[in-house]
């Protein structure tokens, strides 16, 4: 009988370069919010597939960026903690946008063998799709494989080669385990990304979330923002914004889960190491 074989996969890539989409299809399941925001992913979000035989476990980062805030710094730091000591690395890149400055500084970082994935392939040209396979020609790469989140096209290739690179070792995760993200803390996301879907410019940046409470089905997540200015925009006309993130948010959980939303004023809480600390990003 064959080995058992198990590994880690890391995605690093631009913010926005679509790795928390890639990682979803591949799953066949949401284990990463999304967003057309930069650095909506802010801890690293472990993603689990189990076919016969081999597990992988996908890391997914928030994008290396140049960081102006302690929250940046945070987030380079993860991204960067997250290509050691893993067995493949998939650098991700958006078809769609030139390959520049900010890919180059990644890709010098990339260990040997790593793997190109050019994303977003459902929307680019096969022209777009061809310069960003050319301007990383000369990276000592093992792969590059085109692909979309979206369709999901090119994800079976990615896979099998990462499969093929698993080396010999114990199934890490139990079968049914899709991610190591704790509920309160996905629920805390899903809010996140539905507030990030509404919001505009620099609010992104200053949304907080996490739950406060949890005695199922009654869970409390408080919202932080930065500003009072902030803090209207957040709750909307009426509370009508709130009113629709908790709709958006309780129609992904199980039936008669009763959330409530709280809107809270921490002053520049992600300039500030400790906040960023405390609320776990
Ligand atoms: N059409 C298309 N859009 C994509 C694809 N991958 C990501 N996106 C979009 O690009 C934006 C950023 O995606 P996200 O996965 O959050 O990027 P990340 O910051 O690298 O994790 C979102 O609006 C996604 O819907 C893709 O393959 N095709
Ligand atoms: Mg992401």
């Amino acid at each position: 009988m064959a080995e058992y074989r198990s590994g880690f996969v890391t995605l690093v890539g631009r913010p926005n370069a679509g790795k928390s989409t890639l990682l979803n299809k591949i799953l066949g399941h949401k284990v990463s919010i999304v967003s057309d925001k930069p650095q909506t992913t802010r801890t690293q979000v472990r993603g689990v597939l189990t076919p016969p035989e081999v597990q992988l476990v996908f890391v997914d980062t928030p994008g290396i960026h140049k960081p102006r805030s302690a929250l940046g710094t945070s987030l380079n730091a993860t991204a960067k903690r997250a290509t050691s000591e893993v067995d493949v690395v998939c650098l991700v890149l958006d078809a769609t946008a030139p390959y520049g400055r900010g890919d180059a500084f990644i890709a010098e970082q990339l260990p040997k063998d790593s793997v190109v994935v050019v994303t977003k392939a459902d929307l680019a040209s096969p022209e777009q799709v061809l310069s960003q396979l050319a301007a990383t020609a000369e990276l000592d790469v093992a792969a590059w494989f085109p692909v979309s989140g979206i369709t999901g096209e090119g994800t079976d290739e990615l896979v099998e080669h990462l499969r093929a690179r698993m080396p010999e070792g114990p199934q890490l995760y139990p079968d049914d385990m899709m991610t190591d993200v704790p509920d309160a803390v996905w629920i805390a996301e899903l809010v996140r990304e539905q507030l990030l879907a509404v919001t505009y410019e620099e609010l992104p940046h200053s949304i907080a979330t996490r739950v406060t409470e949890w005695e199922w089905p009654r869970i409390r997540c408080e919202i932080i923002v930065e500003r009072d200015s902030q803090k209207g925009i957040v709750i909307g006309k009426k509370g009508e914004n709130l009113k629709n993130v908790g709709i958006a948010v309780r129609e992904q959980l199980p039936d008669g889960v009763f959330l409530e939303l709280f809107v809270k004023v921490e002053k520049n809480w992600q300039h500030h190491a400790d906040s960023v600390e405390r609320f776990g990003y």
